[in-house]
């Protein structure tokens, strides 16, 4: 085959192919967390490690016309899920009937310096935590198993889903982009959705989520 027809191809099925996601294991000194802050050289991790760590990933790219409110608590899809059919397939089959939208910028979130720090402590859920980038972009900072490279960071571009497992120590923080904007999606099955992150130390260490995530993933 021609050298531009390999091309050519090479092209159409990067287009089609869902977006890997990109992560590396990050610096030991962090000055400025929505640096990339990646170790010299780059030590990337691939989709198998994240996979053995409990991080799950879909791509879902917007469909043409379908336009998401900035901010809505909770988001009930209307017309525009009839459209962004992908969505709701997926909320259906994993039941997760509340979802939110925010987008994080000092203008569109409600005390964004406070959340914003919140959202960079370690922590974890009692539930997944279940996010679709729609625009924009951040990073989702995950414990590793190397302790000499202990977090990972994971970038997420619009259109990519990421699902931490609950008990998952992790964080996030705004890269240098400075936007995003995210739909939140929870599990019903308790009745509300669990969003409170519980901040490393005692309490986390010692909730059933946390040993329910060791055993399946770090035993
Ligand atoms: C969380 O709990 O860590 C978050 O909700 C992060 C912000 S959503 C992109
Ligand atoms: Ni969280």
């Amino acid at each position: 085959m021609p050298t531009d027809e390999n091309a050519s191809k090479k092209r159409k099925m990067a287009a089609s192919a869902p977006k890997t996601l990109e992560a590396w294991y990050m610096c030991d000194e962090v000055t400025d967390q929505k640096a990339e802050n990646r170790r010299s050289p780059n030590q990337p991790v691939d989709f198998e490690t994240l996979g053995a760590l409990g991080v799950k990933y879909e791509y879902f790219p917007q469909p043409e016309g379908v336009v998401y409110p900035v901010s809505a608590m909770p988001w009930s899809p209307k017309e525009d899920e009839a459209k962004d059919e992908k969505i709701a397939a997926y909320r259906a089959e994993h039941h997760m009937d509340y979802a939110d939208i925010i987008t994080i910028t000092p203008a569109t979130l409600p005390d964004y310096d406070n959340k914003l720090k919140a959202f960079f402590e370690e922590h974890i859920h009692a539930d997944d935590e279940v996010r679709l980038i729609l625009e924009g972009s951040g990073y989702f900072d995950v414990r590793s198993r190397n302790k000499d490279a202990p977090w990972i960071r994971i970038l997420c571009t619009a259109g990519q889903l990421i699902t931490l497992p609950k008990g998952m120590y992790h964080r996030f923080t705004l890269d240098s982009n400075d936007m995003a904007k995210a739909m939140r999606l929870f599990h019903t099955d308790a009745g509300s959705p669990i969003w409170t992150p519980i901040n490393k130390g005692k309490e986390a260490d010692d909730h059933p989520a946390r040993s329910h995530y060791k055993q399946a993933f770090l035993g």
